[in-house]
């Protein structure tokens, strides 16, 4: 095939993991514990939580796969040097809040966490990457969520500003590129997961929906406010999980649905990269009697302190209907969509749409003007490896040579303005959804199982040699 046009210079090519999908260590360097940990594999994952929130305890009838994960807390050296040899600009890793902040309420840091990361960033200044740092991807310390009620409570957003000032200070110059919450829709499908959140029965779920989508939004904005005046080279983006929707048919129905499931999850950009809550969402809000907790200045900060550049994770399209009934959902999704019947899907049930992606960041560059970050994207699949641990992974090189073909074609062809493009998973990891190690994204295989067997050997996929390749032609050549 001939080569495509490259991507802008300087664009940054990467790979993505989050703290508890990979670090393991749970109980190491004072760690405190926090929700992530607390979730089995399997049909418990997320239900067996809501009773046992306010005391938790590990059981012997679940396996927690957080707990040790792929151990990368002992091995990050060795990991990061693979992702050099991959020629990688950039690297995306989360902070566990509890490694900093064990409870969530102390004055002070410990300064092992701290280390710790710091460690982190100098191994990756050493390969000339450039680390992009989610500041919470799900996490939110226990002891928050027990005595506080998790984000619910406004007192999180002090805990959130104590955090990422000593993490500005402490990181300037090591770090430039920061994102404040990771996935920050996903608090509306899975609360406990997006915000540390438990219902007390007969409560108004909405409105503590709302509560503490507004703290997260409050928290946001004043982590740009800090990380701007610490270092002005800071760079601060929002993160939100997109896919556009479609319309299940031309009828103005589905039409008309398609655009109320979209500004589901704009209204959260909206906020953080317009400055106010849109109107389609206070007159939502205020048909289902739902306030916004609003103090005095919330609004002027929101206005003051928008982000500097959109980032987003794209797995699929998605598809909106009023007949859902009628019609096959897709499985094993936590945003659980219409099935298209135009497109193919992976062995969990995602569906599979490359032009989906360019449509995505058309409408997301239309929408704000600003720069995009495509920080996941990836296909999840079962790998069998060989004797020596190698995969022929040719299904997943296919699925992420459509997707950035479609990047190129948004940015040559649309003008889209993108600053990097960082895989889900480059090593394999536990997965968010479901805890399985089996559901595999990475460019280096990790011998792990399930169950938590496996000798945590690392190994080069197919896929390594070919991610590689893409990177050093600037993605012309995939
Ligand atoms: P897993 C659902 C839908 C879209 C994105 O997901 C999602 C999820 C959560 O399952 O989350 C992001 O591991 C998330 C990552 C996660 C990745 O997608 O379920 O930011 O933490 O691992 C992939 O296959």
């Amino acid at each position: 095939m001939a080569n495509k046009p490259t991507f802008p210079e300087g664009f940054l090519w990467g790979g993505a993991t989050a703290a508890n999908q990979c670090e393991g260590a749970y109980n190491e360097g004072g760690r405190g514990l926090a929700n992530v940990d607390v979730v089995p594999i399997g049909k418990d994952r997320f239900p067996i939580i809501a009773g046992q929130m306010k005391s938790f305890d590990f059981d012997n009838e679940h396996f927690y796969p957080a707990k040790g994960a792929i151990d990368m807390y002992h091995t990050y050296r060795d990991d990061i040097a693979l992702f050099a040899e991959m020629g990688f600009k950039t690297y995306r890793l989360s902070i566990a809040w509890t490694r900093i902040f064990p409870k969530g309420d102390e004055l002070e840091p410990n300064e092992e966490g701290l280390a710790y990361y710091e460690d982190l960033f100098k191994t990756c200044q050493k390969y000339g990457i450039e680390p992009l740092v989610t500041i919470t991807h799900f996490d939110c310390p226990m002891y928050l969520i027990e005595e506080y009620g998790g984000w619910r409570n406004r007192k999180l957003v002090d805990f959130y500003e104590r955090l990422v000032t000593v993490l500005f200070t402490r990181y300037k110059g090591l770090v430039k590129y920061w994102l404040t919450f990771n996935e920050i829709n996903m608090i509306l499908h899975a609360p406990f997961m997006g915000a540390g959140l438990y219902f007390e029965e007969g409560e108004n779920k909405k409105q503590a929906m709302y509560d503490a989508i507004h703290h997260e939004l409050m928290a946001s904005a004043i982590a740009t406010r800090v990380a701007h005046e610490i270092d002005p080279e800071n760079k601060v983006g929002c993160m939100l999980a997109a896919g556009s929707y479609y319309p299940y048919n031309c009828k103005p129905e589905d039409v008309f649905q398609a655009q109320t499931d979209n500004r589901e999850n704009y209204g959260f950009i909206d906020v953080q990269s317009r400055g106010e809550y849109p109107n389609y969402l206070l007159k939502q809000l205020e048909r289902e009697g739902v306030v916004i907790p609003f103090l005095e200045g919330d609004k002027e900060i929101l206005k003051e302190h928008t982000v500097d550049f959109i980032s987003f994770s794209y797995y699929s399209s998605r598809v909106s209907t009023t007949d859902k009934e009628l019609l096959d959902t897709t499985a094993g999704n936590i945003f659980a969509s219409v099935k298209n019947p135009f497109l193919a899907e992976s062995e969990w049930g995602w569906q599979i749409d490359p032009l989906g992606f360019r449509i995505t960041m058309n409408e997301l560059y239309d929408r704000y003007q600003k720069p995009l970050f495509v920080v996941e994207n990836g296909l999840g699949a079962v790998d069998t490896p060989d004797e020596n641990g190698y995969v022929v992974d040719d299904y997943r090189i296919e699925y992420l040579r459509q997707h950035i073909d479609a990047m190129n074609d948004a940015i040559n062809l649309d003008g889209v303005d993108v600053m990097g493009y960082t895989t889900w998973g480059c090593i394999d990891l536990v997965s968010a959804g479901t805890g399985e190690m089996k559901k595999r994204y990475g460019f280096i295989y990790v011998d792990r199982d399930n169950e938590g067997n496996g000798t945590l050997k690392r190994s080069k996929k197919k896929s390594f040699d070919w991610y590689k390749k893409v990177i050093a032609t600037n993605g012309a050549d995939t």
